[in-house]
């Protein structure tokens, strides 16, 4: 593969999945083509075989998409990866390759709010069972494991409650329950997170986050330990048909390259606001993994690099000062999403994680005041400066409800 091999991480970001092409180009060229020519019935016949190396049609392999899968296989610490067209092709394909009918997943409960409902509404109609638990506990894993347990999936950290998990730990319920453990690693990627030298056997990602990082792009991969897991995902992503297309591939290599660099920043950023938010008396309370008041700090300490671009808040005056907020931050921008260089803000409970209904969402710990900022890498002054003067806009509206949090 690459030269990147023994690098520090930063430089295999840069380096990473980059071979040699020709006219020796430093950035891999774009393939964009649906499919490869043949030399001669033996070639193309051959090549179905798998009898020799090569391209046959772009839903299969293609050389740009294989670079970027290459360099984030590299940076997850993984045997190989596969590009999906969206995290949540990734996550669809790991459940239905993995899975069938009678076996029974134990899931996080605090995850992204379609993954939660693929599993209830999706994956059950094929007589596969759910059971949503605080990850985060490590009881209420070990509880949950049934003997036709075939995933443990968790998202750590839980968008959006930010939960952390402590993924040495479930990998040994897994080991034992003989169960796979799949991790959605989107919220941290693998500058700050890498689950597989954990224990954890596979990892998604929506690449629509840090890892592509410029918010243009939707797109998720699967990342594996070993050939055989890479041949069976392969088959059924070819199979279902989600993958992502060259031209996407290449605008997520290109953002790999600053990966490293981006986290630092976000992290130090998110650091800073996370603190003025929790010193600030219109809001109740912060979940960041740099805080100590972050239930699992010490999980955080252990199993992060760094603190990572995502804060979780809620006001002192709920959802109606929430919506003050968002609606009043100029700088910051209210949208979905997460992980681009740009501030987002957003209210999981009426837009991420409204399918998963107030019910299940409750038992997430998603309330209906939490706000959730995706810290961007602007200056920092201008986020903390944006965010003031919405928080003044809910001490003018609401002034009673700083009253009620002292
Ligand atoms: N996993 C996590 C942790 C996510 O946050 C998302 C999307 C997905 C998987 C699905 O990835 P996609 O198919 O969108 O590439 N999260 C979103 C969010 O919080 N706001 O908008 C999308």
């Amino acid at each position: 593969m690459s030269h990147s091999k023994k690098s520090e991480f930063g430089s295999k970001c840069v380096h990473a999945g980059v071979g040699e092409y020709e006219f020796g180009p430093v950035v891999p060229p774009i393939y964009q083509t649906s499919t490869f020519k043949f030399e001669s019935t033996a070639h193309g016949a051959s090549l179905f075989k798998g009898e020799s190396e090569g391209y046959i049609y772009t839903r299969m392999k293609n050389p740009t998409i294989e670079a970027m899968e290459n360099a984030v296989a590299e940076l997850e610490g993984g045997h190989k990866a596969l590009g999906c067209g969206s995290g949540m092709a990734a996550i669809s394909t790991v459940f239905l390759a993995l899975l069938k009918a009678g076996d029974h997943i134990v899931s996080s409960k605090a995850v992204y709010g379609p993954t939660a409902t693929l599993l209830r509404t999706v994956i059950s109609k094929f007589n596969i069972d759910s059971t949503f638990v605080n990850t985060a506990v490590i009881d209420e894993v070990k509880s949950a494991i049934k003997p036709n347990t075939k995933i443990i999936y968790v998202e750590t950290p839980g968008n959006p409650t930010l939960e952390v998990s402590d993924l040495k730990e479930i990998s040994e319920i897994a080991k034992q329950a003989g169960a796979l453990l799949v991790v959605d690693n989107t919220f941290m990627s693998p500058a700050l997170q890498q689950p597989l030298s954990l224990g954890v056997d596979i990892v998604v990602h929506s690449m629509t986050k840090f890892l592509n990082g410029h918010a243009d792009v939707v797109a998720g991969i699967i990342v594996v330990k070993d050939e055989e897991m890479f041949t069976l995902m392969r088959k059924v992503l070819n199979q279902l048909g989600g993958v992502i297309d060259p031209f996407n591939s290449f605008l997520v290599h290109r953002g790999l390259k600053t990966l490293d660099l981006r986290m630092q920043r976000h992290s130090e950023s998110a650091q800073i606001i996370a603190e003025y938010l929790e010193a600030h008396p219109q809001v109740k309370w912060v979940r960041y993994p740099g805080l100590k008041s972050h239930p699992q700090y010490d999980i955080c300490k252990k199993q992060h690099k760094n603190t990572g671009g995502m804060i979780s808040f809620e006001l002192a005056g709920g959802f109606e000062a929430g919506e003050i907020v968002m609606n009043n931050v100029k700088f910051c921008q209210l949208a979905v999403s997460l992980g681009g260089v740009e501030s987002l803000v957003q209210h999981p409970a009426s837009m991420t994680h409204l399918s998963m209904g107030k019910e299940a969402r409750e038992k997430a710990g998603i309330t209906e005041g939490l706000v959730r900022l995706s810290v961007g890498i602007e200056n920092v002054n201008d986020i903390i400066n944006d965010l003031d003067q919405a928080l003044k806009k809910v001490e003018e509206k609401i002034p009673h409800k700083v009253e009620e949090h002292a």
